[in-house]
């Protein structure tokens, strides 16, 4: 029998949007609760490591977003059944989460000035040198995906964060930063494409 799910996050894309992705592009039906920031406060104690997501699955809460993610992954049958095209796989959705992770302390900081000079370090070197490696992994491959021929959930963790710089809403970062990764931007593209998320972005 198909498990209950209820995925909780905070009522935006971050580090749920892939999740929410790969379960509904594999038909799973799920509980997809967005907190509000007082409600996860009165919560976070009780959640396994203080922070979201977390995901119920009959009734036992996990938490740890990249782990989640391979395991909507599995229930949407997008895990690939070979060992090492699922550890392709896993070292995409792996460098995604280190990349996410570099934008923490700016998001977290209070001050404008200090969050602007932390972005230009992030748009100036940090996020050229980590996608400079993305790209040449991606376009190296030379697959349609970015870790094979068929969409993975490391392709959804790539289009989430290629959409998120693109809305140019984070201070500092220019929309068009990601313009110089034509192969990461590609796949982002594919993704955009897919049916299942097209309507998921229509409703959301
Ligand atoms: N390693 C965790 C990190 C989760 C994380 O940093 N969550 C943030 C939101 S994106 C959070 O809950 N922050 C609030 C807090 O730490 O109190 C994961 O990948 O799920």
């Amino acid at each position: 029998m198909a498990p209950s799910l209820k995925v909780t996050y905070f009522n935006f894309a971050g580090r749920a949007e892939p999740i929410r992705l790969a379960l509904t592009i594999g038909g799973i039906d799920f509980e997809d609760q967005r907190l509000s920031f007082p409600e996860f406060g009165a919560m976070k104690p009780s959640l396994p490591f203080g922070q979201l997501p977390v995901m119920e699955i009959d009734g036992e809460q996990i938490a740890q977003g990249p782990a989640l993610l391979r395991y909507a992954g599995k229930l949407a049958g997008m895990e690939p059944q070979d060992p090492l095209a699922a550890l392709r796989v896993d070292e995409m959705v792996l460098a995604m989460h280190d990349v996410v992770a570099l934008f923490t302390p700016s998001i977290l900081e209070p001050d404008m000035e200090k969050k602007l000079e932390m972005r230009i370090a992030l748009v100036e070197e940090t996020l050229p040198k980590w996608f400079g490696m993305i790209e040449r992994r991606i376009a190296g491959g030379g697959k349609e995906y970015c870790a094979g021929d068929s969409l993975s959930v490391a392709d959804l963790s790539l289009y989430n964060f290629v959409k998120w710089m693109r809305t140019g809403t984070l201070d500092g970062v220019p929309a068009t930063i990601m313009d110089a990764y034509p192969a990461t931007c590609a796949v982002a593209d594919r993704v955009a494409e897919h049916p299942k998320v097209k309507e998921w972005n229509e409703t959301h």
